[in-house]
């Protein structure tokens, strides 16, 4: 099974970004049948669909399991939805800040996941990992790229499945905050990517797509 991982640099005020720092340290076990494949986006509302469609090309996976940053939040936030909406609360990393947009002109009003979440939620809680479906990926970078995936991979009509999972700050983010902010640590969320990448390696839950996934 071929897997793209992909995270994004640091934006805002944040100086660092966990789904970034969990993607670089990411390394399969030994002997896994798997081929991990990386991709960091920039958090450029141009730029970051299109790196994120050439890696689709260059790498032609099997399942993309997409990371981001969701500061304030205490769980993985396993997303259900991407919505057909740009409606950014800060500007991106180029100074740009775009409001009530459609991704995709004429697009689905929203996508579902197509990852195995309630499998993947399932599991990170037997591990007391705090977990969650999440119901919105908000309106900025990560839902834009998560909603130009999947649109990607419908029209195209590809083998591929694809989701989004926001992470909450690390614990050195939420230690240098002046607010109370929840927080994981890396280990928890290389931890947590193992424990997905092993629900999608199991035959009946990576392979076979659930008819409401
Ligand atoms: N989080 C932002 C964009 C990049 C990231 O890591 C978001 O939630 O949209």
């Amino acid at each position: 099974m071929k897997i793209l991982l992909t995270g994004f640099e640091p934006f805002g005020e944040s100086l660092f970004n966990p789904s970034q720092l969990l993607v670089n340290a990411y390394s399969p076990p030994a002997l896994a049948e798997i081929t991990i494949s990386k991709q960091i986006l920039p958090v450029d509302h141009d730029q970051a669909p299109k790196v994120l469609m050439t890696a689709l090309q260059d790498h032609q996976p099997d399942a993309v399991l997409s990371f981001g940053l969701a500061l304030g939040r205490a769980k993985i936030s396993l997303e259900k939805v991407a919505i057909n909406f740009k409606d950014y609360r800060i500007p991106d990393n180029t100074g740009i800040t775009l409001q009530d947009q459609p991704i995709v002109v004429d697009g689905p009003a929203a996508y579902f996941s197509t990852l195995p979440i309630r499998d993947f939620l399932t599991k990170l809680n037997e591990a007391d990992i705090p977990a969650e479906i999440s119901l919105t990926a908000g309106s900025y970078l990560c839902n834009q790229v998560f909603y130009s995936m999947m649109h990607h991979i419908a029209i195209k009509d590809l083998p591929m499945r694809a989701g989004f999972v926001h992470l909450p700050a690390l614990p050195k983010q939420a230690a240098q905050s002046a607010k109370p902010v929840p927080s994981m640590s890396l280990e928890q969320d290389l931890q947590g990517l193992q424990i997905m990448i092993d629900a999608l390696m199991e035959p009946a839950i990576g392979q076979n797509l659930p008819a409401y996934p």
